[in-house]
C-alpha cells in the first residue's frame, strides 16, 4: 500500500455492527482513511453501513471493506500487513449473550482468541515495520456478570456468567499482557450496554421498540420476552464509540469503565417505550421461558469517574431520550413496512429467536 506518513488510517473489525458503523462515520469525519474487515455472508450483512459505503466520495477512496475473519489468523495478518493501520479497533465479536450458550466454543474462538490473534497479527507488523500502531479492545460490562460490586468500576473483579462474558474476560486480559509483556499501545474499553436505531433486532431494547412500531402500525399483536428484571446500565451508542477514539489518542494506553452511571429495569425500557405510543405495555407483553438464560446478570451499573477525568467523558442522550429515539426509528420503520403491505408487496419480519 502507498501509505503516505501522517495519514491516519483505521482498521475496524465488526463495521457491519452497530458499533462499528457509528465508529467508521466519527473516523471518516475526522479525515481517516477507514478500513472495514467484512466476513463472508451468504446474505447482505452491511446494511449499517451502505450510506456510506455508496457514498463516490468515501468508497474505494476513504472506505474500504476486506474479506477475513476473526478466527483466521492468517487472513487478519495479511490485512494489517496491508493496510499498515494506524489505529486498530477490534470490535467484531459473537456479541449475543444467549447465543453464547448454544455456541460457546464458536463465542470463545471469535470473542475470545480473535483478539488474541488480531493483537498477534498487530505485533508482528509493529516489530517488523517499526510503525507505532494503537490498538482498542471492546470488552464488557458482562465481564462483572454476577457483580462483587455495586458500582463496577476499573477495578471491580471479573465474574462472568456466559460463555460469552467468558469469552470477553480472556480478549480482556490478553490485551493487557501483550500492553504489560510488549509495550503495544493497546487499551480496552470496558462499555456498558449502548444503543440505537442501529441496534441489533434481537438484543432486548431493540427487540422491545421494534415491537412498539410494529403493534402501533397493527403490524403485531404480541411482544414475548424473558426475564423482564433484569437492570442494566444503557446508554447510547453513538456517545460510547467517541470514547473509544479519545482512548487512543492518550499518550499512554489503560482500560476505562464508559457507563451512564444509572440502571434501569427491562421491566421500565417497556414502559416507556409503549407510553410513547401511547399504549400500557401490560397488554402487549408476554413471557416466554425459551428467552431466559442458563445463568443471569440481574444487576449492572458502571462508575465511569475515570473516564470522565481522564477521558472527558459525558453521556449526551439520557435514558428517556434513548427510549424515544429508538422508538420514533422504529415507528417510521414501521409505518415504511405498512405502506409496503398496504401496496400489495411483500415484507419479511422475522421474530427474535434470542
Ligand atoms: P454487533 O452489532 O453484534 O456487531 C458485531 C460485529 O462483529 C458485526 O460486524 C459482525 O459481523 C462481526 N463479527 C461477528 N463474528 C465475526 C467473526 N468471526 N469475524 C469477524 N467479524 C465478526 O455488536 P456491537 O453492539 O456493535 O458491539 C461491538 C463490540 O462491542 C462487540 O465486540 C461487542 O461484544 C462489544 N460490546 C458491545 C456492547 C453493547 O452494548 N453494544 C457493550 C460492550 C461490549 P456480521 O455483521 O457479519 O454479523
Ligand atoms: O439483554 C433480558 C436479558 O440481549 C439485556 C450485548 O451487547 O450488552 C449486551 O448483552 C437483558 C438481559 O443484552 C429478553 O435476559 C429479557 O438480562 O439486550 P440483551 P445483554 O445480554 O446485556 C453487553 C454489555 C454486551 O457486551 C453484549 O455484547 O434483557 N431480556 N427478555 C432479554 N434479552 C433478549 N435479548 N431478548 C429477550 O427477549
Amino acid at each position: 500500500m502507498d501509505a503516505t506518513m501522517n495519514q491516519k488510517r483505521a482498521l475496524i473489525t465488526g463495521i457491519t455492527g452497530q458499533d462499528g458503523s457509528y465508529l467508521a462515520g466519527l473516523l471518516l469525519n475526522k479525515g481517516y482513511d477507514v478500513h472495514g474487515l467484512v466476513r463472508r455472508s451468504s446474505s447482505f450483512n452491511t446494511g449499517r453501513i451502505d450510506a456510506i459505503y455508496q457514498d463516490p466520495h468515501l468508497a474505494g477512496v476513504r472506505l474500504h471493506l476486506h474479506y477475513a475473519d476473526l478466527t483466521d489468523a492468517n487472513s487478519l495478518s495479511r490485512l494489517v500487513r496491508q493496510i499498515e493501520p494506524t489505529e486498530v479497533y477490534n470490535l467484531g465479536a459473537q456479541s449475543h449473550v444467549r447465543v453464547s450458550f448454544d455456541q460457546p466454543i464458536y463465542t470463545a474462538d471469535a470473542s475470545g482468541v480473535g483478539a488474541l490473534k488480531l493483537l498477534e497479527a498487530v505485533r508482528d507488523y509493529r516489530d517488523h515495520s517499526g510503525a507505532p500502531v494503537r490498538y482498542y479492545q471492546a470488552s464488557s460490562s458482562e465481564m462483572f456478570g454476577k457483580v462483587v460490586e455495586v458500582p463496577q468500576t476499573e477495578k471491580t473483579p471479573f465474574y462472568p456468567r456466559s460463555p460469552y462474558g467468558v469469552a470477553k474476560v480472556y480478549a480482556h486480559w490478553i490485551t493487557v499482557n501483550y500492553r504489560e509483556s510488549y509495550g503495544l499501545h493497546a487499551s480496552c474499553g470496558i462499555l456498558f450496554n449502548h444503543e440505537s436505531p442501529r441496534r441489533g433486532e434481537t438484543f432486548v431494547t431493540r427487540k422491545i421498540t421494534r415491537a412498539v412500531g410494529r403493534i402501533h402500525c397493527g403490524l403485531q399483536k404480541k411482544l414475548y420476552l424473558g426475564n423482564l428484571h433484569a437492570k442494566r446500565d444503557w446508554g447510547f451508542a453513538g456517545d460510547y464509540v467517541e470514547m473509544m477514539w479519545r482512548m487512543l489518542q492518550q499518550d499512554q494506553p489503560d482500560d476505562y469503565v464508559v457507563a451512564t452511571g444509572e440502571t434501569h429495569e427491562v421491566r421500565e425500557f417497556c414502559e416507556k417505550a409503549f407510553a410513547r405510543v401511547g399504549l400500557d405495555w401490560r397488554d402487549f407483553v408476554e413471557i416466554d421461558p425459551r428467552y431466559l438464560r442458563p445463568a443471569e446478570v440481574d444487576l449492572l451499573l458502571g462508575d465511569p469517574t475515570k473516564a470522565k477525568q481522564k477521558l472527558g467523558w459525558e453521556p449526551t442522550v439520557t435514558f428517556d431520550e434513548l427510549v424515544a429515539m429508538m422508538v420514533d426509528a422504529d415507528l417510521e420503520l414501521a409505518q415504511r413496512e405498512k405502506t409496503l403491505l398496504d401496496a400489495g408487496h411483500s415484507v419479511t419480519f422475522k421474530t427474535s429467536r434470542d
